[in-house]
């Protein structure tokens, strides 16, 4: 029989020791609190002794024999098999042991008994907590692998993605969360909803009292300003009139006055600036008006300089640049970039029901301090469109939080 002494802080770091050098069938024969060091017999720090033992042909050490891949689980209760076994041998060693002058007196080994129990149930709780810790882990992991692809997918900027994840990882370390898939996305939607906060809830202002809308060729926004026409003078009663400065396509004026009839709002065509005080003029008796733009190469400055000239007005007034959800991240970054430059800070966005991917209306809003006003998702006037809701869009964004 070979046995050995271990002076350890705490019994489970004996056990993995024990293991590694006497192998899996050695048994702990007794444990003691010791007092160790110190000076003159103070600040002597507290240790634990635990004699190990293991008979003359062991088994290879068990850590050797075990395959690197095994999960913790199996050799965490191996280990708990065996102090039990070792406990149960050491008290009964020392229960029936004669009362020799080396033995301890009975009393004393009842307690030792007693106190090698509570540390067997110490450790076995310490393990099921590691074990359920381990399975917590791995579900927060595969939840934590679902949330990327999910953002991946939908195209939010790896910059952005990276420190949601972190948060959430953040949030876990603090302890305070489960590791759901359901928690990890109410942490994400919760985070992303803190990011876009400051710039949700605007709309289009209510004092400005003219609008125009810019953006590039075929975005949506003669069909956007039906909308809000219908929606200004059908549900609140204001009256409305439109302006149009896009005069290079010919059917674009007949566009913007066929729904100026049905909606029996004014319509003044302007050919350049210099026409703007003689159609304001004409429209003193409007609420609120529309101005209509053409879309052009925005992804040319020059371009948006151009239409910023015409946007010159003396009345309160406010510019909405409209992107389409169908247009390349690219080219809309450079659209929103070139319009920002002018002061432009309210963004509407169309199309969203021509795609499922939704990231680059988060990554605008962040990068360029955008203000979403309205989504847009149909052809229909007046129906298809709604005032930008942070729920909403972070409901689209991270899909069903249930497989
Ligand atoms: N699917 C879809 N089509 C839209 C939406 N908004 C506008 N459109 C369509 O996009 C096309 C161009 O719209 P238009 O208003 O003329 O764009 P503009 O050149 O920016 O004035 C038209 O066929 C519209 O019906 C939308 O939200 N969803
Ligand atoms: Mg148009």
């Amino acid at each position: 029989m070979r046995v050995k002494r271990y002076v350890v802080n705490a019994l489970p770091e004996a056990v993995s020791m024990i293991k590694n050098e006497l192998g899996k069938d050695a048994v702990i024969l007794n444990t003691k609190e010791i007092k160790v060091g110190g000076f003159m017999g103070m600040f002597r720090k507290k240790k634990m002794e635990v004699i190990a033992a293991i008979e003359s042909n062991p088994s290879k050490p068990a850590a050797k024999q075990l395959p690197q891949q095994q999960p913790h689980a199996p050799r965490m209760n191996a280990a708990i098999e065996q102090l039990i076994q070792g406990a149960q041998m050491a008290s009964t060693a020392v229960l029936e042991a004669p009362e020799t002058d080396k033995q301890p007196p009975k009393k004393e080994a009842l307690e030792r008994e007693q106190y090698i129990i509570d540390e067997i149930r110490d450790l076995r709780q310490m393990m099921v907590r590691m074990a359920s810790g381990s399975s917590a882990e791995a579900a927060m992991t595969e939840a934590l692998g679902d949330l990327k692809r999910r953002l991946e997918e939908q195209e939010m900027d790896v910059q952005w993605r990276e420190r949601l994840i972190q948060t959430i990882l953040d949030k876990q370390m603090e302890g305070k969360t489960e590791f759901t898939r359901e928690q990890v996305w109410e942490l994400a939607s919760e985070q992303i909803g803190i990011w876009l906060q400051p710039f949700a809830g605007h709309g289009i202002s209510t004092e400005a009292r003219v609008v125009h809308f810019v953006g590039p060729t075929g975005v949506g926004k003669t069909t956007t300003i039906a909308k809000l026409a219908a929606e200004q003078t059908i549900k609140q009663g204001r009256k409305v009139g439109f302006i149009t400065s896009d005069t290079y396509r010919i059917a674009a004026v007949d566009q913007l006055r066929t729904y100026a009839n049905i909606l029996n709002v004014p319509l003044e065509v302007v050919f350049s600036p210099m026409d703007l005080p003689k159609a304001f003029g004409q429209l003193t008796g409007c609420e609120l008006i529309y101005m209509d733009t053409a879309g052009r190469n925005f992804r040319s400055e020059l371009h948006v300089s151009e239409v910023n000239s015409l946007l010159q007005s003396n009345e309160p007034s406010e510019t909405v640049l409209v992107l389409s959800m169908t247009g390349k991240t690219k080219d809309m970054a450079d659209v929103a970039e070139h319009f920002r430059k002018y002061g432009v800070s309210k963004v509407l966005f169309t199309k969203l029901d021509e795609t499922s991917v939704y990231g680059a209306i988060f990554n605008l809003v962040m990068c360029y301090e955008l203000y979403p006003t309205y989504l847009a998702s149909g052809q229909t006037v007046p129906d298809d469109i709604d005032l930008f809701d942070i729920d909403t869009y972070i409901q689209l964004l991270l899909g069903s939080k249930s497989r």
